[in-house]
This record gives structure tokens, C-alpha cells and sequence, in this order.
């Protein structure tokens, strides 16, 4: 008895021990396999971006906005100047025709924020210069809003008000003798960094704290914040208003473009397609900043590849329930959105590269829209 018992045990151990090992291997060849996925070479770059079946994107709409575009309207009669802010890595994309044409009675000045991250360069601001020039906009700014390493704030905050000032002065509809100060109100699509623009007009002008509520994710600002003091010489307030994006998206790469600088939720459009784009993108504008970031050879045109090395690197896998011929089993599978939104993370925060999206020496056809 005793013999067959330390047979037995050894027996297990030998088949212990061979289950290790033949799992280790195949983890082994499983995960190198997968991680030195071959990237392609640069000739085999996607020359257009193939959007599949997917001919809409999800509609964000949601109740706020809409009530909003109301609260705004209300409103209108009393304000003095608007300021629109827009993403500058979008300065085409991102605007909103139906906004635009809701306010267009106002003075107006249009204000490119996030300009730290598009960096554009001279020619760039120079095509942008002639497509505003050819709408009639000659009152545009560049502003950074966040603050420095130092807790400063950019310079670019402080050319606002007296711009506005000026803008407000020079149109012949002012006349407010009598009125408690200038009102403005600050619009815009989602997450282009209108209240943290409210905020930083407060910290310069008057030495203030925070106001106005600022996130990371689009539909921080949900309904109008009334009469926000930003200035007291002169005596300047501003309404701080939800993003309003256009019930019907212009096109699937303005929509694309939009979700990629986080302005539509990202489950409206899914992350792997957006992060899909993304790669386009920076194959497409020679950003490739992403192989060192990821530490790939070579560049890479095929998501699926970048996906599964950036999961597998990351140890991040999915329970799948699968059917085989005995029942039902479950496989770890990379996990594909993980390693999309870490991509779209990466992206937003600047670590692949800070550039303009938008083609600016493209046609970009301004659409008549009824916002009604
Ligand atoms: N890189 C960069 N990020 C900015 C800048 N201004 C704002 N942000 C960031 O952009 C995000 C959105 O800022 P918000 O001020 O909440 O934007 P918003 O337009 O008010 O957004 P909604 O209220 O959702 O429409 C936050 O994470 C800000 O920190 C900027 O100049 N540069
Ligand atoms: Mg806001």
C-alpha cells in the first residue's frame, strides 16, 4: 500500500509539474508571438480611412443641451460680447455651424484654446489665418488655460478681456450708459475648456479661486451659470454655458475628429474605432511619437496588432465564455478596450504628439444648417 501511495504521489507530481511546464510554454510562445507582432512597413499606410458600415455616429444630444441652446437664447438680448471657444486642434472641425449662426448678432471673438496642445507652426497659422480672413473673422486669440509647472498662468489668458473690450467698443450697437457692467457669455462644443477659461479670467483679473466646475470628460457645465465676475475695471461678467455640439454631425471625420479631442462621449462612437482613427491620424500627419512611447521597431497601420501588444504588455485580459465540443470554457482574451482607451488617454494628455488635426489647406465647406 505504502509503495502504491508514493508511486501515486510521485506520479502526481511528475503530471503537476508537466501541466506547468506545458502551460508555461505555451504562454510563452503565445505572448512573444503576440508581442512582436510584426508592424507593418511605411509603404503599406492606409491612404483614407475606411469607416466600414458605420455611416452615423452615435448622437449626443442629451437633454442639457438642448436646454442650454434655450437658457442662451434667453439670455442673448442682455449680453454685450460672445466669446466662442474652440479646440485648436480642430479649428475647422470643431465648430458648430448651428451655434455659430444661433449668435451671430453679437460681436463676437473666437478663441482657439488648448493651443499648447496643437502647437501649430508659422505656415499652419498662416492657412488659418487666410480661412478666417475669407469667412470675415479677424478677431481670434490663441489661449493655453492651463498653468504652468511654476502654477503660472499662460499670457495668452490676459489678451481676452481687453480684446473683448476693444471688439465691444468698436461695434456701434453699445450703448449700455447706466448699465452694472459688460455681460459676456462664453459657448462652445463640449470640453474645449470654457470654464477653465471663466477661471483663469477670474485668477488673472481678480486674484479669484474657481467659479466654474472643469472635467476631464465632455458635459462637465450642465446648465448656464449666470453672471460670473471676471473682471472689476471694467466691470465685466460671464455666462458660463453647457458644450453644445450639432444635433446632426457635419460629416464622419469632423465626427471623428470631434471624439477624438474627447468632445463626444467616447462610448457613443467605441473606443477601439476612435483609437483606429487615432492611428490613421498620426500615420497620416508623421506623428510618431507612439513608438517610442509603445517601443515598437517600426510604424504600425493596423489597430488590432497595436491593441494586442499594448493588452498583452499591460497584462490586461478579458474572461471570454466560449462553446467547444465538451460545453462551455472560458479563455483570457487581451483586452482590446483597455488598450484603446490607454491610447486615447496618451493622446489626449499629449504624449503622442501635439499638432493640428485638421487639414487646414483642405476645402472645408462651411454647411448652411437649420438649428431650429
Ligand atoms: N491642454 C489643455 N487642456 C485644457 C486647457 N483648458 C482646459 N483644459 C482641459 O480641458 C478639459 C475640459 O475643460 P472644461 O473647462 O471643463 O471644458 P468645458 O468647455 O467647460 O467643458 P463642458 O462644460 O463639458 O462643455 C479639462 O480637463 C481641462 O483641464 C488648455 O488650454 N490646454
Ligand atoms: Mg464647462
Amino acid at each position: 500500500m505504502q509503495v502504491f501511495l508514493d508511486r501515486l504521489s510521485r506520479s502526481s507530481i511528475i503530471l503537476i509539474v508537466y501541466i506547468m511546464f506545458y502551460y508555461a510554454i505555451k504562454y510563452y510562445i503565445v505572448s512573444h508571438s503576440l508581442i512582436d507582432v510584426d508592424l507593418i512597413d511605411m509603404g503599406a499606410m492606409r491612404e483614407s480611412f475606411d469607416f466600414g458600415t458605420k455611416k452615423m455616429l452615435g448622437h449626443w444630444f442629451p437633454r442639457h443641451m438642448g436646454k442650454g441652446l434655450r437658457q442662451m437664447r434667453a439670455v442673448l438680448r442682455k449680453i454685450d460680447c460672445v466669446i466662442e471657444v474652440h479646440d485648436c486642434r480642430i479649428p475647422m472641425s470643431g465648430r458648430n455651424p448651428a451655434l455659430q449662426m444661433s449668435l451671430s448678432a453679437k460681436p463676437k471673438l473666437l478663441v482657439f484654446n488648448k493651443v499648447d496642445s496643437a502647437q501649430p507652426t508659422d505656415k499652419e497659422l498662416e492657412l488659418l489665418h487666410d480661412r478666417l480672413r475669407t469667412e470675415g473673422v479677424l478677431d481670434y486669440l490663441f489661449t493655453n488655460c492651463l498653468p504652468g509647472d511654476n502654477g503660472e498662468l499662460d499670457a495668452s489668458v490676459s489678451e481676452v478681456i481687453p480684446r473683448c473690450v476693444e471688439i465691444i467698443n468698436r461695434d456701434e450697437r453699445y450703448d449700455r450708459e447706466g448699465e452694472a457692467g459688460i455681460e459676456m457669455m462664453i459657448v462652445g462644443v463640449p470640453n474645449v475648456g470654457k470654464s477653465s477659461l471663466i477661471n483663469a479670467l477670474r485668477r488673472t483679473h481678480l486674484q479669484k479661486g474657481k467659479a466654474a466646475a472643469v472635467g476631464r470628460s465632455p458635459g462637465q457645465t450642465r446648465s448656464l451659470m449666470y453672471k460670473i465676475k471676471v473682471c472689476e475695471k471694467p466691470l465685466i461678467y460671464l455666462h458660463d454655458t453647457p458644450g453644445i455640439l450639432e444635433p446632426k454631425l457635419k460629416d464622419l471625420h469632423s465626427g471623428m475628429k470631434l471624439s477624438l479631442c474627447n468632445t463626444i462621449k467616447d462610448h457613443l462612437v467605441g473606443p477601439a474605432m476612435i483609437a483606429d482613427y487615432l492611428l490613421f491620424t498620426l500615420n497620416q500627419k508623421k506623428q510618431f511619437k507612439y513608438m517610442e512611447k509603445y517601443g515598437f521597431q517600426e510604424p504600425c497601420d493596423d489597430i488590432h496588432k497595436v491593441l494586442l501588444n499594448l493588452a498583452i504588455k499591460a497584462k490586461k485580459y478579458q474572461n471570454r465564455k466560449v462553446l467547444t465540443g465538451t460545453g462551455s470554457q472560458v479563455i483570457k482574451i487581451p483586452d482590446y478596450n483597455y488598450a484603446a482607451n490607454l491610447m486615447l488617454a496618451d493622446f489626449r494628455e499629449g504624449l503622442l504628439g501635439k499638432f493640428i488635426i485638421d487639414d487646414l489647406d483642405e476645402s472645408y465647406d462651411s454647411i448652411d444648417y437649420d438649428w431650429q
